[in-house]
């Protein structure tokens, strides 16, 4: 009886550990895209206490989804997340924040950038209010571990479409958040589409300080990404192509809304309109993140509203200036 009792026990203690080892799944990176068992987008990387976090939202295939049928461009209802220490062997942590976790919002759970601060993560990400927050809006959630879980920081929008001017893109301007920690502690807020907006950020992450700023950059669309080497600012962004977007970007020597555009870092994405660029330094390498949308998946091929995510290394020129990067499969 006894016997049986420890066995059960064991049986009962290798079931947990099969079932906590299947929602934190492995997988190797061999080539573009890294992720194939799923279609993900506007790939969002943070470094922190050695290992690489990847954060991506979940292209959602649905019936009709083609625009051409009356669907929606894009159908993404989670946010997920992947580490890995080497580049080469992945986890998959899952689902970790959705836009249903922010009581105002409605839905769409379009590109989001996570730092660290003082042990606390911040997941600045778009989506779409509701009630008196119309339009798309930027939520910031928190969480003490980098794979959650996330909850809403203040239980409202950090930016909402009453904050910022319209300008061409309407309602849908205040999305793609991205922030940079500079060395002396002062946190930046960027984002926007058609309008690149910049603020800064209290000590506390979650409150904006001061007025919002416009940056003038040549055929900006959206997908800001802020990134620090050396002493060069870098502000890579989304910028309008021959008719799909490539990734275009410009430095500047202090924080701000001054910058020099310094030309296009990639060629437009293979058969997908977007490009979203995502930069971190991991290991000694530079790499640039970015999706298209080559996947084909449970005989579903890539859209517009079926990406994958990608990365390439990222090299620079002694001046600082990046060298443009070949999109590899
Ligand atoms: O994924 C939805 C939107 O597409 C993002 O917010 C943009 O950057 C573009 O990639």
């Amino acid at each position: 009886m006894k016997t049986h009792a420890v066995s059960f026990f064991a049986l009962l203690m290798t079931a947990m550990v099969a079932i906590s080892c299947s929602g934190d799944k492995k997988f190797s990176y061999s080539g573009n895209p890294l992720i194939r068992d799923k279609f993900t987008a506007d790939p969002a990387p943070l470094v922190y206490d050695g290992r690489l976090y990847l954060y991506v939202g979940h292209d959602e295939f649905y019936e009709d989804q083609d625009t051409a049928s009356g669907g929606r461009e894009f159908n993404i209802t989670e946010w997920l997340c992947y580490s890995t220490s080497d580049m080469k062997t992945w986890t998959d942590h899952g689902s970790v924040l959705k836009p249903t976790d922010f009581s105002w919002a409605v839905g769409e759970a379009w590109a989001s950038q996570v730092v660290e601060r003082n042990g606390k993560f911040y997941y600045y990400t778009t989506v779409q209010g509701g009630g008196q927050y119309t339009g798309k809006a930027i939520g910031v959630a928190v969480s003490d571990s980098p794979t959650g879980p996330f909850t809403d920081a203040i239980g409202r929008p950090l930016v909402d479409d009453k904050m910022t001017s319209n300008g061409e893109r309407g309602w849908w301007n205040d999305i793609d958040p991205t922030v940079l920690i500079d060395d002396d502690g002062t946190a930046w807020l960027c984002w926007g589409n058609g309008t690149c907006f910049i603020a800064r950020l209290k000590d506390n992450m979650i409150e904006l300080d001061g007025d919002i700023m416009v940056i003038d950059l040549p055929r900006y669309v959206e997908g800001p990404w802020l990134h620090k080497r050396g002493d060069m600012y870098y502000l890579t962004y989304a910028s309008m192509g021959k008719g799909r977007e490539n990734i275009s970007y410009a430095t500047a020597d202090r924080m701000g809304d001054k910058w020099e555009y310094r030309g296009e870092l990639t060629g437009m994405a293979e058969n997908s309109f977007t490009i979203h660029p995502g930069i971190a330094e991991f290991n000694g390498e530079w790499y640039l993140f970015y999706h298209n949308a080559v996947l084909s998946l449970d005989g579903h091929d890539g859209a517009i509203g079926r990406r994958s995510v990608c990365f390439d290394k990222l090299y620079y020129n002694p001046d600082g200036t990046m060298k443009p990067v070949v999109q590899t499969r």
